[in-house]
This record gives C-alpha cells, structure tokens and sequence, in this order.
C-alpha cells in the first residue's frame, strides 16, 4: 500500500518540476528572513533568482552543523517566533545542541510523511503501535505519534524505558507495529525472554526501526529474535525529524527519499564536489517545504549513497542506502578507516556472540589500538578459559579479513555492557581526552 499514490509515485520528471519549483521559493524565503543565508548567498555572489535547474543548486553554498550552532537557539528561524508551535533539540552528545522549530503547517506535512513512512514500512489504520521511540526533545516519539495518527492507526505512546512495563504492555494490548531504536529493540527482547515472553506469541509484524546505524547482519538477529519484518526509517532533527527516508518493506533494499520534500545530493566530503548515483560519500539535503527552519545545502555528516534504479513497490522516490555511519564516528586506527556498524556486521555473523558490544579506543605509545568488548551467552562464558581465548582469536582474525584492522577482542560477561533505552553508545575514544 501507498499513502499518497500521486506524489510517491510521480513520475520523475514531474517530481523534478515540482522539486524546482519548490527551491526557489524556499531559497527566496530564506534570502528575505534569515540573514545568516542572506550573509552566505551575498558572500558566495549569488542571488536565488540565478538558480534555474536542479544542477545551479551546486552553486549554493553548504551549511554545517556549526552553523547552526553558530546561530543558537533560535538564529536559523524563518519565521516570527508567534508562529513557531513546536522546539525539539538535538541531544548535543557532540557538543551544544542544534535547536529546531515548527510551524504548524511543518507539522501537519512532518505527520503526513510520518504517515506515508508507515505505511511504507508496513502499516495500516487497522494497525496498534507500539513506539518506543523516547518522547521529549528528541524527535523518534512525537514524530511517530503524530503520523500513526495522521494514518487512523492506534498509537500507544510508551516512550523508551521501564522497559517490564513494555512486554506487559505488548502482551495485554497485542500491538503489529514496533518503533523503537534496534539496539533498544534488542533489550526489549532481553527483558521479554527473561520474563519467560516469547515474541512468538506476541502480535508484531513489522519494526521500523532508526535512529543509529545498524547492519544487515543486526537486522537478520532482530527479525529472528522478535519473529518480525524489521525495515531502517532514517532521519535528522535538523531536516525534519524521523521520516526523511524509508525502506518500503516490500524490498526491505534502500530507503526511499521523500523527494517532494527534501533535495538529497552526495558529496565528497573533502571536497566538496557533488558524486554520480551509485558513489559513496556525505549526504546533503535541502528542505523543499519547511517554513520555521529551512535547510539549505545541510551537510549531515552521514555516509551514504544514492540509487535512482526504479523499485518493486512502485514509488518512484530515490533510494539511499543504508547509512554505514557519520562521518565523525568513523574510526581511523593505524591509517585504517572503520565504521562500528562494519565491526557490527563481523561480530553478527558469529553464532556465538550477543548482539552486545562496544568499541574501546586508546592511544598507546603513539599507537592506536582498538578494543572490541562483547558479549557472549551465559553457556560459552562458563566453558573453559581456553575455549574463550580461542574464539577471541577467531573474532579478531576475522575482523582483520574482512576490516584489515587489528583489534583486541574481550569476550565479557552477559549483561555487562550497558543497555540503551534510546541511541546505543557503541564506542569509547580515550584518545579525545
Ligand atoms: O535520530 C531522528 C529519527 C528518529 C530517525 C527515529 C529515525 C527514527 P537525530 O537525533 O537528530 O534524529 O539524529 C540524527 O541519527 O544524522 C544519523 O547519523 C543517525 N540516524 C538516524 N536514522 C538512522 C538510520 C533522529 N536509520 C542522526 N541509520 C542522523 C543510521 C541513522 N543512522
């Protein structure tokens, strides 16, 4: 099923009319109310007027997350505050937050992408969610809400956390849809197996799950271990929120860009240069629709790449990759470039190991060294001392096969790796300290 057949389904050409058409009003809304891109597009010699295709768009230039924090709280705004109805704020585990405002206009069209991204994922109006995703300033709860309730689904608002009460929860109530975080979704499936609840019993169909990056080989354990279709939803606080992509779970093979909304583009993140289809590199979005908080050319540090090929569902909407991860969690040990999620992908392919784990990086005498804590299941951590010792090696040399990384392997207790109720933290650098 499709929410909305016309505008997911338009043909390209139509869509990239829409699409033009769309940029320049939206670039000459924020020439007139936002002087930080008025300072920009004057520097850069530049006039909205002179963007006449899709391709002048390159002569823009990017805005960056220090911007925004350049620009804190309220700087990036295009509209007077009395018409800003909603705030969330990203949770600045990197620094300040970037803070964020609707109109109501952006919400309704935010529900309605919400509702078109349920859909896509697998849901209905004859559907109980579930939604995981924490409520507050961060954007995974409310942005769920509101579109299972633009669909005519029930929405039971959990939130993320008191994690018995939830199982509880999903027997009594029997919810088909899951929305939580996959590294949530894993504990919850902890503490369900631990209350003797299995989700064979329980009424789930589909996860939608985002937020952080996760691998196939994640998404295979979680669809064993929850007896659901598990699809990747993807989205930024700063572009909107959840909802920006999604896979269909007809293909479950790339997430669908919302292109009547948001321009995406791929870069060389050094150089700036937009990549062909298919090249891996930053992705880049525009916002097409947004009044309180448009962005123009936002470099979202997340590593992707875009694939035009039409797909089975019959949306016609291009589709990203999966994220590998950002750009800034990457890991360069010894001159090696590593995302978690690919140390994830290794560790997930080794029937013996939880899907618990957590990188520790250090510097030692000038050299980096990469430590992989992770959790092996209360049987194999009984076994012999030996035996442990033998699958760290196995790990590790499977890590540098596949990675060309060496790294330490710990196999640690079950349970001793700190659960998430929301956005896992999968890696410990001392060498920032
Ligand atoms: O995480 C919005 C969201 C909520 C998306 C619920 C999906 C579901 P932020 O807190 O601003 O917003 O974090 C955005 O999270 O730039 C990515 O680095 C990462 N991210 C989000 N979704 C995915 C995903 C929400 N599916 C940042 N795969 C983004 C990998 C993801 N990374």
């Amino acid at each position: 099923m499709i929410f909305d057949i016309e505008y997911e389904t338009m043909p390209r050409e139509a869509l990239e009319s829409i699409q033009l058409r769309r940029l320049r009003t939206t670039l000459e809304r924020v020439n007139t109310t936002v002087p930080f891109y008025q300072e920009k597009f004057k520097a850069a010699g530049i006039l909205p007027g002179d963007v006449n295709s899709l391709e002048d768009l390159q002569k823009i230039p990017f805005t960056t997350k220090q911007d925004l924090r350049d620009n804190y709280p309220f700087g990036m705004f295009a509209v007077p505050m009395d018409n800003v109805v909603r705030i969330h704020a990203s949770s600045g585990t990197t620094g300040q937050p970037t803070v964020v405002g609707y109109t109501a206009r952006d919400i309704n069209t935010w529900s309605i992408l919400m509702a078109r991204s349920l859909v896509a994922g697998g849901a209905s109006r004859d559907d109980i969610i579930h939604n995981a995703y924490g409520y507050g300033l961060f954007t995974g709860g409310l942005g769920v809400h509101y579109g299972a309730e633009k669909l005519g689904a029930s929405i039971i608002p959990v939130s993320g956390g008191n994690t018995k009460r939830q199982i509880i929860i999903m027997k009594d109530f029997g919810p088909t849809i899951l929305t939580a975080t996959p590294s949530y979704t894993l504990y919850l499936a902890e503490v369900a197996k631990e209350m003797g609840v299995s989700f064979e019993d329980l009424k789930f169909k589909f996860g939608i799950f985002g937020a952080e990056p996760w691998s196939e080989n994640m998404r295979k354990e979680i669809e064993n271990k929850l007896n659901l279709v598990a699809v990747d939803i993807y989205g930024l606080s700063e572009v909107m929120g959840p909802g920006v992509a999604i896979e269909c779970h007809e293909a479950q093979n790339g997430l669908h860009v919302f292109e009547d909304h948001f321009l995406a583009e791929i870069i060389n993140p050094d150089t700036g240069e937009v990549l062909p289809y298919g090249e891996t590199g930053e992705l880049v979005f525009t916002s097409l629709t947004k009044e309180a908080f448009p962005v123009i050319r936002y470099r979202t540090r997340d590593i992707t790449s875009l694939n035009p090929e039409p797909c089975i569902c019959g949306r016609t909407h291009i589709r990203m990759k999966r994220v590998s991860g950002r750009s800034d969690d990457m890991l360069i040990i010894r001159g090696v470039n590593v995302f978690p999620s690919q140390i994830e992908s290794v560790l997930m392919k080794i029937d013996e190991v939880e899907p618990h784990y957590q990188l520790v990086v250090d510097r030692k005498d000038n050299l980096d060294t990469l430590t992989v804590n992770v959790e092996v299941g209360e049987n194999l951590f009984s076994d012999e001392v030996r035996q442990l010792q033998d699958m760290e090696k196995k790990i590790a040399k499977d890590i540098k096969e596949y990675l060309g990384v060496s790294a330490i392997v710990k196999l640690v207790e079950p349970k001793t790796i700190a659960r998430s109720e929301g956005k896992a933290i999968r890696v410990i650098d001392n060498r920032k300290i």
